[in-house]
């Protein structure tokens, strides 16, 4: 087993492992411990195995009473960075106003975007480092974020620089260009399709971000409100020329095919999928392309029309699930929340929604080295004060976290 002779070595220990790893139900392990070094899980395994070359080279011990330990939490679909709030387009819904009429109305993305516009890096780095935390408390260690809400070059840049700095809080934070979220007000009025000559300026756009370093990933809003499956394909092979991965909300409103779009360019993943057809569930299951599961937003958009979660389980396609934390459609900060509600609404099991939330979303951002407790990947991990994993789909709004390990790193709660 290869090792780092200089990076001291922390023994986690006096623990119970949901490693999502091998056969077993949850991959558990009783009586475990983790060999941490440096950033990196070295050992994981039943105490009493502990190798002695392991055991004799440790500098430090916790000890942990018991608790369960699962790899940390992944959030694969966010859209963290933005300005306002749009709680009066909640009201407005509530009042039976739908989320398409207030966005045909110059409401919804736009108002937000107007909102992203006005604040400079420091004041979004700042409200976007507020909602960060709380998902950190959520046992949350890598997150991806969106841009989406800037819709200029010099905006979406500021986006994505406010993902960056986001990745120096401790959390690993992967960025994703949606440029082709809404049209700008700028191209109103154009002659033609307006979203026509947008698509053309976002992928210009998109060669100056990449080639500053700001995009790791490329998505766009598939939908009637969105941007058609033509205009998405052009921008998916502006990405595929630049070498960049794609994902895509699609079938969230409607079924436009986006899925099979998606995954006919190898997509990381597909996102939303509540009207998803088989068609598009066998296209995904052979490209090997993400389910992304959205409860957050199925709920608050009332949504009455379910993502076809038992026939995406039968075509053996990975299902991820996240918050879409965003202001108008998903105002979401719990991640444990949002696996109880893909198991209550959409039907996972509770060791399915673990799944979604580490290894499976890990996947949904072409991670491979997180997700699971296993020798050789990172240490990422998180503590939790409960009885069983199958809790963590249990609570509505108790967070059990009582420790989170960021790249061999304690956050310090334990010792708090
Ligand atoms: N689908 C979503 O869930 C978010 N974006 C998207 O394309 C919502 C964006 C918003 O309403 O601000
Ligand atoms: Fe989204």
């Amino acid at each position: 087993m290869s090792s780092s002779p200089d990076l001291p070595i922390t023994l986690w220990r006096d623990l119970r492992a949901a490693t999502l790893a091998g056969d077993a139900a949850w991959g558990a392990i009783d009586n475990a411990c983790l060999v941490v070094q440096g950033d990196r899980l070295a050992w994981v395994g039943p105490l009493p195995e502990l190798p002695p070359e392991w055991a004799s080279r440790v500098n430090d011990e916790v000890h942990v009473d018991n608790a369960w330990v699962t790899p940390g939490l992944v959030d694969c679909h966010t859209h963290l960075v933005y300005g306002g709030t749009r709680a009066h387009e909640h009201e407005l819904r509530l009042q039976g106003v739908s989320y398409e009429q207030i966005a045909r109305a110059g409401g919804g993305i736009r108002s937000t975007v107007a909102a992203t516009r006005s604040l400079d890096e420091e004041a979004l780095c700042q409200a976007a480092a507020r909602r960060l935390r709380q998902l950190q408390a959520d046992g949350v260690t890598t997150v991806e974020v969106k841009s989406g809400y800037g819709l200029s070059l010099d905006d979406e840049r500021r986006m994505l620089r406010v993902a960056r700095r986001l990745g120096r809080e401790g959390m690993d934070v992967r960025s994703t260009y949606l440029a082709l979220h809404a049209v700008p007000p700028e191209f109103d009025g154009r002659p033609g399709d307006a979203r026509d000559g947008y698509t053309e300026a976002a992928c210009q756009w998109l060669d100056t971000l990449h080639a500053e370093g700001l995009v790791d990933a490329v998505d766009a809003f598939c939908e009637r409100i969105g941007f058609t499956p033509g205009q998405v394909t052009r921008l998916f092979q502006h990405a595929e020329g630049l070498g960049l991965p794609v994902k895509l909300h699609a079938e969230q409103l409607s079924d436009q095919g986006g899925a099979a779009l998606a995954a006919e360019f190898g997509a990381l993943s597909a996102d939303h999928l509540e009207w998803l057809s088989e068609a598009g569930i066998q296209a995904m299951a052979q490209a090997g392309t993400v389910a992304v599961l959205l409860p957050g937003a199925y709920l608050t958009l009332k949504d009455t029309h379910l993502p076809p979660v038992a026939a995406l389980r039968a075509a053996g396609v990975p299902m991820a699930v996240a918050t879409d934390h965003n202001p108008g459609s998903s105002p979401a900060l719990s991640l444990t929340l949002m696996m109880n509600l893909a198991c209550t609404l959409f039907g996972l099991t509770p060791e399915e929604a673990l799944r979604g939330c580490t290894h499976v979303a890990a996947k949904a951002l072409g991670l491979h080295d997180r997700g699971r407790l296993q020798a050789g990947l990172r240490a990422d991990f998180s503590v939790w004060d409960v009885e069983h994993p199958r809790e963590l789909s249990y609570w509505l709004g108790h967070r059990p976290l009582l420790e989170r390990v960021h790249a061999g790193r304690a956050d310090g709660r334990l010792a708090a």
